[in-house]
């Protein structure tokens, strides 16, 4: 069969009664966005002559998919949250509102009410018997001030790649924590080198890499939420260098400016200090708020989540 068979006016009649847009109902703006999305679609099924066992293999993929439990993790996987995020950047680049700790995707794996501490915490239970890590730093605006009270929620993988809740083998919030920020501002916490995520092997996600010949691995990270009253909200991780996916995230979240450098100390005064009893390693890293302004699109984002 060649392509284009069909008119373009009769694929815009067809998309435009579809989504009720002839109807004086409903939801006008899920109306609009759908008339667009089904034309699109449309066009390309008759641009790329899609078959229907082409069609009717993707719509059975999305709900095996579904069932799995894994369109927050195909979102990732195809670009779509870190687009998402690149629209932000530039939204604030034009509201003259650059300047802050960049943004990166949240990932489907947050779950809220971890316990909360003031300015440092330790977020493993000892059972992962990874490489201790100290992190540290501050929370400043964007004139260095400090922004005390801050509330880093910071999440992470453990020594397999793997996230407490989501797998039965941690205790409920390992690796999660709500940390306070001190009077100027700063924050510190002990914890595990987590490992770098796999998308679940034989899963929908990993089987659309494969189809696209990449692969489902993330570099290995550490999640934050950075919230203060007055602030924007900030979204981010970072990325431990020398990781072998640092550059090949298949979740496109790596940004150079977040992937601090980090420190191996061995010096045994310090050791005996921190009370560990090997050498360990270190990050500093602050973030910088931006100041909350009308107008300009929120950074707290609604979604589905997860919850404990
Ligand atoms: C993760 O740990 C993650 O951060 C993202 C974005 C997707 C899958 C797993
Ligand atoms: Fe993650």
């Amino acid at each position: 069969m060649s392509s284009k068979l069909i008119e373009k006016s009769v694929i815009d009649d067809l998309a435009s009664r579809a989504s009720g847009l002839d109807q004086p109902g409903g939801d006008q703006r899920l109306k609009s966005i759908a008339n667009r999305l089904l034309g699109d679609l449309f066009t390309a099924i008759d641009d790329l002559d899609i078959s229907m066992n082409e069609v009717w293999s993707a719509v059975a993929y999305l709900g095996q998919a579904a069932r799995n439990n894994e369109l927050g993790l195909i979102a990732p996987g195809i670009g779509l949250e870190h687009f998402l995020d690149l629209r932000l950047d530039e939204a604030e680049r034009r509201a003259g509102l650059a300047g802050g700790t960049a943004r990166t995707i949240e990932g489907p794996l947050y779950i809220a009410g971890a316990p909360l501490s003031k300015g440092t915490a330790r977020l493993d239970d000892g059972s992962d018997k990874g490489e201790v890590v100290f992190m540290q730093g501050q929370v400043r605006d964007q004139n260095g001030k400090p922004v005390a009270d801050a509330i880093v929620d910071v999440w992470h993988a453990n020594t397999l790649g793997n996230y407490s809740h989501f797998d039965p083998q941690q205790q409920a919030y390992n690796l999660r924590r709500r940390i306070q920020t001190d009077a100027e501002g700063r924050y510190s916490f002990r914890s595990i080198m987590p490992s770098g995520y796999a998308t679940p092997p034989g899963g929908s996600t990993e089987q659309l890499m494969f189809a696209f010949g990449r692969h489902g691995h993330r570099p290995a990270h550490i999640h934050f939420f950075v919230s203060a009253p007055g602030y924007r909200h900030l979204t981010t991780q970072i990325n431990i260098e020398g990781d072998e996916y640092l550059f090949e995230d298949f979740a496109f979240g790596t940004r150079n400016d977040l992937i601090p450098p980090v420190a191996r100390i061995s010096d045994p005064k310090v050791l005996a200090e921190r009370q560990v009893q090997e050498p360990f390693a270190s990050i500093d890293f602050d973030f910088v708020l931006m100041p909350e302004v009308e107008g300009v699109t929120d950074t707290v984002v609604e979604r589905e989540r997860v919850s404990a």
